[in-house]
């Protein structure tokens, strides 16, 4: 709550200093997922939660038609016209901005000129969605603003078409939904289809979550997920020709896949057979989170691993490493790659009474191979968008 205070106040002071007056104020988190991965955009289950870094946006009307955006941490300004017909630009972060005020217009909701101040501690390229947390903050802040009935979930799916027509990656709804919807202590069980979803307590009892950030991220991240999300889709079509009722990954078993091997590419049935084996183990680690089987959930965890690295192709040397070292250690009950992939965090479960010889073991060892100094985050579920001020 401290931390929460002092980036208010740094961001409002801020926003004084260059623009006066008085900002409201709108944080969004990044997020964890404990399991469920590359099933959100085959309409399947995952198992998010927020964290406790989050984006923060302090905004108010211009009184014209003009539009400032000022990165605090970048120290980097962007302007335009609300009456700009927008389109991606080159620097970067602006897309995130430019993306949502796209889907206000597109929805037919009128905006005017604004100030704008942003800042972030979720750790960029980590796979905490950095990006996700900077869409939903602005996204729920422009509504707030300008007074549109806009629900969270719409802030979500906004964020979402934001990210695949201005930043290029078609990625599902899982990140921009745990930024807006996370409630403290609780994870999100979510069904990506109906968008219908439980919060359940995250109790872990004598563990804690821990993340390792290799801090690398390798540029195959946005080209190679949208191969995946269409090596899924070629998948289903083959898979509709034979059963009625599958409109995607999620409504299909192993058996049906089975039976359409023969006339699937190998790489597209391990693609499939992943995802189909991942939403199962969604389902059963939501149960053994609710009934306190923290064991069962670090192995259901695990498996996950093996399979994003082995069918689904989306790990990397770093995070391979990191799994071995975490599978190796007795206080480590469940570890894997944890996002899109190729390169970020992993998380892991560990145990609370070895927990800085664990964390001290894991450096070491990833060290004495690589050479690199990991940087690692204890982290707990966290609040979804919240507004600070208005
Ligand atoms: C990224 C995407 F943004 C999510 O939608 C999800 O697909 C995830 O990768 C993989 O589970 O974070």
């Amino acid at each position: 709550m401290k931390e929460v205070n002092a980036k208010k106040e740094a961001i409002i002071a801020c926003f004084k200093e260059k623009f006066g007056g008085e900002p409201l104020v709108i944080k969004s988190p990044g997020r964890i997922n404990l399991i469920g991965e590359h099933t959100d955009y085959n309409n399947g289950y995952v198992m998010p939660a927020a964290i406790e870094q989050a984006a923060y946006v302090a905004i108010a009307k211009s009184g014209s038609k003009e539009c400032k955006l000022e990165a605090l941490d970048l120290d980097e300004q962007y302007s335009f016209s609300i009456d700009d017909a927008l389109k991606p630009v080159e620097m970067g972060w602006v897309n995130y901005f430019l993306g949502v005020l796209d889907q206000y217009n597109k929805k037919g909701l009128a905006l005017e000129g604004f100030n704008m101040v942003f800042t972030s501690d979720v750790p960029l390229g980590a796979g905490l969605s950095s990006s996700a947390a900077l869409e939903c903050s602005f996204g729920f802040a422009v509504s707030q603003l300008f007074g549109h009935e806009v629900s969270l979930v719409d802030v979500a799916k906004m964020g979402q078409q934001a990210e695949h027509n201005f930043a290029g990656v078609k990625c599902g709804i899982m990140d921009q939904f745990a930024s807006c919807l996370s409630t403290a202590d609780h994870a999100i069980m979510l069904d990506c289809r109906s968008l219908e979803y439980t919060s359940i307590p995250c109790d872990l009892k004598d563990y804690q979550l821990v993340l390792f950030d290799t801090a690398v991220k390798h540029n195959l991240a946005s080209s190679e997920y949208n191969v995946r999300r269409e090596q899924c889709e070629s998948g289903v079509a083959v898979l509709q020709k034979k059963f009625e009722g599958v409109e995607s990954l999620r409504d299909a078993t192993m058996e049906q896949l089975d039976a359409v091997k023969s006339e699937l590419d190998a790489v597209v049935y391990d693609r499939c057979a992943y995802v189909i084996s991942e939403n199962n183990r969604v389902l059963k680690a939501a149960e053994a989170l609710k009934s306190g089987d923290i064991e069962l959930l670090g192995k259901l965890m695990t498996e996950t691993h093996e399979g994003l690295s082995k069918q689904y192709e989306v790990s990397c040397a770093e995070l391979d490493l990191l799994a071995d070292i975490a599978k190796a250690n007795p206080d480590i009950i469940g570890a894997r790659m944890m996002g899109g992939g190729f390169g970020g965090c992993t998380i892991n479960i560990v145990k609370k009474s070895g927990l800085d010889t664990a964390v001290e073991s894991v450096l070491e060892s990833y060290k004495k191979v690589t050479q690199v100094e990991l940087k690692h985050y204890i982290v707990a579920p966290g609040d979804g968008a919240t507004l600070l001020k208005n």
